[in-house]
């Protein structure tokens, strides 16, 4: 194995000519070492390198992009990650819910080299390939419900939504979309819209896109209704402030992510979906971040029992590679005409290529149930944290994607610097945890879905110990 000095003088990879056989040759990387997937820290943190990186940063990139942690990674496998000075981190947030079958997993990377020497871009707008079908195909086959599909592909989570939206609009003739507190859904200037938070992703960034109306939502730990009172409540917003007639759809979802990892109470969805098909509203499953095995299903609506109309996926589909799709019913999907959608770079190839690679492992190896597996764990250790530890509120989620939620003491009070104080003590540790929450007084926790169980126990003891600290 590697050892700590020898990854700190590594240079990263190195490239070489891959030999002479024709003109198709080109370039190849270099195996390297395997990463041992355990926590190391050899250098002060942020290391030498990373400093230096990060004057260089200062100079060059926009503030407005900020990063959580001032460590520049050169390598990462499984759930570890390496920085330049050689430090192995401990990944608990996957990049935001995306690395989910682990950091360059071999079958994503021998699919990508192998797409990207055959060809990298077409257009699928100007000539089709295997790999776009293909994605869809798997996209109707596993998001819910067995009724004919169709899907189309873009590049990120907004965009995916935005078209979502341009979809449910058209195929009712409606054009009001019903949000809830709490909800995010991009950075783009309808997504903008649609997400509820204002720093930092709506200051001063508006005007912003018409026809959007935001309703309450169901958030057990501060509302106390049950799934059958906040849907009322929903309801009764809806039909007196936009009119049941005039919703072309209702996005939602279905474990609020940046929002703050609040699962709403059992009925609420389905209650809503109820609702939506009465009004001949499209209910619509934003699944970016809770998607692909992340909460113990392929899919979190699953959980709910009941099949939302469209369904947005990102993030975890692609094990990092850009790639976004809306799935809906033949006779929804099948309404927009010709040449309505699309995109350049939509379902690339590359990206298309690590997705049906990703989707692969995750069958194979049945991340759904790993996401299960990582859920009990967790959920035994910080179950029995929250018991003795009065700043945390609640401890809550489904499978791997766990939020624990940080109240000044006896009071439900969110608790911001809690949760800015043990994300600093866990990243001094080399463990990797992000926050989120429109009050940001959530930690979550997003390991990929392959972490060992002696990775995941060491993360979940630095993290208990940066919690316990907290009352020392
Ligand atoms: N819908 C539910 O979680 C992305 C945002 C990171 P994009 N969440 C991470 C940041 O601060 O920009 C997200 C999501 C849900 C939509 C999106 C948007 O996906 O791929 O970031 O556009």
């Amino acid at each position: 194995m590697a050892t700590g000095t020898a990854l700190g003088g590594h240079r990263g990879p190195t490239l070489r000519h891959g030999g002479a056989r024709g003109p198709s040759d080109t370039l190849t990387v270099v195996n390297q070492p395997p990463i041992n997937q355990s926590r190391r820290i050899v250098t002060d943190l942020p290391g030498p390198r990373s400093k230096e990186l990060d004057t260089r940063r200062t100079a060059a990139v926009a503030p407005g992009v900020s990063s959580v942690f001032p460590l520049y990674i050169e390598r990462g496998e499984g759930a570890i990650l390496v920085d330049v000075d050689g430090n192995s981190l401990i990944d608990l947030g996957s990049g935001i819910a995306v690395a989910s079958i682990g950091h360059a997993a071999p079958e994503v990377v021998a699919a990508v080299r192998e797409q990207i020497g055959r060809f990298s871009h077409t257009c699928f707008m100007v000539s089709p390939y295997e790999g776009y079908v293909a994605v869809c195909e798997e996209l109707n086959a596993r998001t819910p419900g067995d009724h004919e599909k169709r899907s189309a592909l873009f590049n990120s989570g907004a965009e995916a939504v935005e078209n979502a939206v341009k979809i449910a609009r058209l195929a009712t003739g409606r054009q009001a979309v019903v949000v809830v507190d709490h909800a995010y859904h991009g950075r783009t200037n309808l997504t903008m819209a649609l997400t509820a938070k204002n720093m930092p992703y709506k200051d001063r960034f508006g005007p912003f896109a018409p026809e959007v109306y935001r309703v309450a939502t169901s958030y057990p730990f501060r509302d106390g209704l049950d799934g059958a009172e906040a849907a009322a409540r929903t309801i009764a917003q809806i039909e007196t402030t936009v009119g049941r007639h005039n919703v072309a759809a209702l996005l939602i979802e279905p474990i609020q992510g940046e929002g703050g990892f609040i699962v709403p109470a059992r009925g609420f969805l389905a209650a809503l979906s109820a609702w939506c098909t009465d009004a001949g509203t499209l209910f619509i499953a934003d699944e970016i971040q809770t998607g692909f095995c992340r909460t113990g299903e392929w899919f979190a609506t699953e959980h709910e029992g009941f099949v939302p109309d469209l369904v947005t996926t990102a993030k975890g589909i692609a094990a990092g590679l850009p790639l976004a799709g809306v799935t809906g019913p033949a006779a929804i999907m099948d309404a927009v005409h010709e040449g309505g959608l699309g995109g350049t770079y939509g379902g690339n190839p590359v990206a298309a290529a690590a997705a049906l690679a990703a989707i692969e492992v995750m069958r194979r190896d049945d991340l759904a149930g790993r996401a299960r597996t990582i859920g009990a764990i967790a959920r035994t250790r910080l179950d029995a944290l929250a018991l003795e530890t009065p700043s945390i509120g609640e401890v809550r989620g489904r499978g791997a994607m766990i939020g624990i939620e940080f109240v000044e003491p006896g009071t439900t009070v969110p608790h911001a610097a809690a949760v800015k104080q043990v994300i600093a003590a866990c990243a001094a540790q080399g463990v990797l945890v992000i926050s989120c929450g429109t009050f940001g007084n959530v930690i979550r926790l997003l390991p990929p879905l392959s972490i060992s169980e002696a990775l995941l126990d060491d993360g979940l003891s630095v993290l208990e110990s940066a919690i316990r600290d907290l009352q020392a």
